[in-house]
């Protein structure tokens, strides 16, 4: 029997898929499209894992792009392994490699305010006598005390050179919702009065360097997430159309967004892939 839907619902649907014609890839957030992070590793988001299977039997091109700097990549891809994702580490754009690469073109050495987890990802780089701080979601490890020590580094220097991996506002785990790097980076802006330079979405040389590894071009290209303003519009600033999830922290004021609009927005990641395959074999 065919399926009734809302004539709004039809039209929603229809008008999205329309602009898929010449999709070659695909990029996804992780938290809160594939799963909900939290204590004991985060819950698979029901028929995700079974999304990402279609999207690699499909043909297009697929890259993970996060902003998570709780883990190295190693330790972040293995846990998502354990929660049965077929995903490997040359697979995920993160925010630590991209800030490594940037740290030594610059010579730049960090005084790091991030996660103990994340630590091992800046090994081979010159930390002794700091020029810039770079700062990542810490979590517990947003301190007083390790705040005020980032903000003594920076007012120190001349010029203070701030790093900032990601610029989320808040994020949802299983527990409830929580600070982001986002607010930290402001408090530390706010009491040095300097701009910190984001890596991570939404900046959009992070939506280009994995478009690079895809080998896709940002018209070629889908993001899907389930942030409105980092993952969706950071994916339309640099020119790929985006669509958001129902799942992880998105709000239902989010379809109402003062300044972005997603191209299309889908219950799940599981909806969303099927209709873009679908329309492949159309
Ligand atoms: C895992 O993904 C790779 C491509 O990234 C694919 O070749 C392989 O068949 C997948 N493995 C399973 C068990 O689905
Ligand atoms: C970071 O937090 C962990 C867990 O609370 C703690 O054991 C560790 O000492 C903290 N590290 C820093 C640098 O504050
Ligand atoms: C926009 C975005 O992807 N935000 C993510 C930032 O990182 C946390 C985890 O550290 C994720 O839960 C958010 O979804
Ligand atoms: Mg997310």
């Amino acid at each position: 029997m065919r399926q009734v839907l809302p004539a709004a619902a039809v039209r929603v649907m229809a008008e999205w898929a329309k602009q898929l014609a010449g999709i070659k890839g695909v990029l996804l957030d992780i938290s809160g499209v594939l799963y909900d992070s939290g204590e004991g590793g985060g819950v698979p988001i029901p028929g995700s894992r079974e999304a990402v299977e279609k999207i690699k039997a499909s043909g297009l091109k697929l890259q993970f792009c996060t902003n998570e700097t709780e883990a190295t990549r190693a330790k972040f891809v293995e846990k998502l392994q354990r929660l049965g994702f077929n995903i490997s580490v040359n697979e995920v754009t993160a925010p630590a490699p991209a800030v490594c690469r940037i740290l030594k073109e610059r010579n730049l050495r960090p005084h790091l305010l991030v996660h103990d987890g994340l630590v091992p990802e800046f090994d081979e780089l010159d930390k002794a006598n700091p020029n810039c701080v770079v700062i990542g979601d810490a979590a517990d490890n947003f301190s007083y005390k390790n705040l005020n020590e980032a903000f003594r580094v920076l007012i120190g220097m001349e010029n203070p050179i701030l790093l900032s991996l990601g610029r989320g506002r808040y994020y949802k785990e299983t527990d409830g919702l929580k600070l982001d790097v986002g607010a930290y980076m402001k408090a530390l802006e706010y009491a040095c009065d300097i701009q910190a330079e984001v890596v991570g979405k939404p900046a959009k040389a992070f939506f280009q360097s994995a478009l690079a590894e895809m080998g896709v071009e940002p018209h070629q290209a889908i993001m899907i997430g389930d942030d409105i303003v980092n993952d969706v519009g950071g994916a339309q600033q640099c020119g790929l159309r985006g669509l958001q999830v129902r799942t992880g922290k998105y709000r239902p004021c989010d379809e109402q967004h003062s300044h972005v609009k997603a191209d299309g927005y889908v219950n799940n990641l599981a909806e969303a892939v099927d209709i873009i395959v679908k329309q492949l074999h159309k």
